[in-house]
């Protein structure tokens, strides 16, 4: 079948890299038994803030260990270190090293890539402000993927995803408009036309107008002829493409002047977080983002043994030692304290702080409830606003 890892390959530790399956047999040949404290940290991110996302996955995977995992909040928005400059470990696992040698690889997977994409999509939420943005980038990522990725891409801010399988496991419907095959089978106005008599009700007229004429005159004739009409999609080819959003304000100035102001403009194809907030200002209120989502940069954590049998052994470049996880109630900062010691304000505003790292899993057994994915997304769009009122 296709070349992936079905989820009983994971679970038996064959997605591992074998340096792993080698360092657990020569432990398990030793009689090596060791107790350690093994904590994960992403200190170089891509951007001013990093999404810690992907825990749930992790559990799934780690549920039933011999192990102890800790963790801060899933979809907890953090800088990759605090303000002394010490890396944030946003899981630790605590236990008999050789019952989950095999899993640091599957472990840091699920992390790195859910960060990542959870990441970019909080980045575009913030960019597309208070417009639509749906995840349209399965189609460039291997399918086994797309509820996964689509998964992220909705709890990192957003509002729909395109897959049909990531759509159920988010509990949406999912989302779309058309595509240029419609039109090109049937033709324009009649693409238009049966997309309305045939789609239900619920599903946004949203017309595609870029296909073969001027996104300006299509976008007037479609209005005209769908009376119930949502929106006009433009996936203008980067080919005619020139100032995008100098079209974009040129469509919207045409449509608001015939009276079509409820007409939307959804743009698609190319988009980032970078060139959004222009196309934003010229009047597109919807967004279609693929490739900049889907394969967003992960956001590489690593895993380190930082106490072997209650001794710091941490290797160079890592700070060792069993730490707590602390966060201020008031400015949300993450403060990374060794286990012994204690603050009682936030070093920052000097707010009260509350312990920020949660018992997930004791000896294998779940002791946490998770949020279902729409209060994860709720927590991550609360942070953004924070961020954004604090001017960060
Ligand atoms: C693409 C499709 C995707 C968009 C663009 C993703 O358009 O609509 O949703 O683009 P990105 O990866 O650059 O962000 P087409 O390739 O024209 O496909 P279609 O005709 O199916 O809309």
């Amino acid at each position: 079948m296709f070349f992936t890892a079905k989820d009983d390959d994971i679970k038996k530790g064959l997605t591992t890299d074998i340096y792993f399956k080698r360092t657990e047999e020569i432990l398990l040949k030793k009689n090596v038994s060791k107790n350690v404290w093994a904590e994960f940290t992403a200190s170089d991110i891509p951007y001013e803030f990093a999404v810690f996302a992907g825990l749930e996955e992790a559990v799934k995977l780690l549920e039933g260990k011999e192990i102890d995992l800790w963790s801060i909040k899933e979809g907890t928005i953090f800088k990759g270190t605090d303000l002394n400059g010490i890396p944030i470990p946003v899981m630790a696992i605590e236990g008999n090293y050789v019952n989950f040698t095999i899993y640091e690889t599957p472990i840091l997977g699920f992390i790195c890539q859910a960060s990542g994409i959870a990441t970019k999509a909080a980045r575009l939420r913030i960019a597309c402000k208070d417009a639509i943005i749906l995840s349209f980038g399965i189609r460039r990522m291997h399918p086994a993927l797309a509820p996964f990725i689509d998964y992220f891409a909705y709890m990192g801010g957003c509002d729909g995803v395109s897959s049909i399988k990531g759509a159920e496991i988010i509990k949406k419907e999912p989302k779309g408009t058309m595509p240029h095959s419609l039109i090109v089978l049937l033709g324009e106005e009649n693409a238009w036309k049966s997309f309305d008599e045939i789609i239900s009700q619920d599903v946004p007229r949203i017309a595609l107008i870029d296909t073969y004429e001027d996104e300006k005159v299509t976008a007037i004739k479609a209005a005209e002829i769908l009376k119930n009409l949502d929106g006009v999609r433009l996936d203008t080819p980067s080919s005619r493409r020139g100032n995008f959003a100098k079209i974009v304000r040129e469509v919207r100035w045409e449509l608001d002047i015939r009276g079509y102001r409820n007409v939307k403009i959804f743009v698609s194809g190319g988009l980032d977080e970078e060139i959004i907030p222009e196309l934003y200002s010229a009047g597109a209120r919807g967004f279609g983002v693929g490739t900049s989502l889907s394969n967003a940069k992960t956001i590489d954590y690593a895993m380190d043994i930082v106490e072997v049998e209650g001794k710091p052994c941490a290797k160079k470049g890592k700070f060792g030692g069993k730490k707590k996880v602390l966060r201020c109630k008031n400015c949300l900062e993450l403060v990374v304290l060794k286990k012994e010691d204690k603050i009682s304000n936030c070093p920052v505003c000097g707010g009260e702080t509350e312990n920020f790292y949660f018992k997930i899993l004791e000896k294998g057994k779940l002791i946490y409830k998770f949020p279902d994915i729409d209060e994860k997304r709720k927590y991550v769009l609360e942070q953004l606003e924070r961020l954004r009122e604090s001017g960060n």
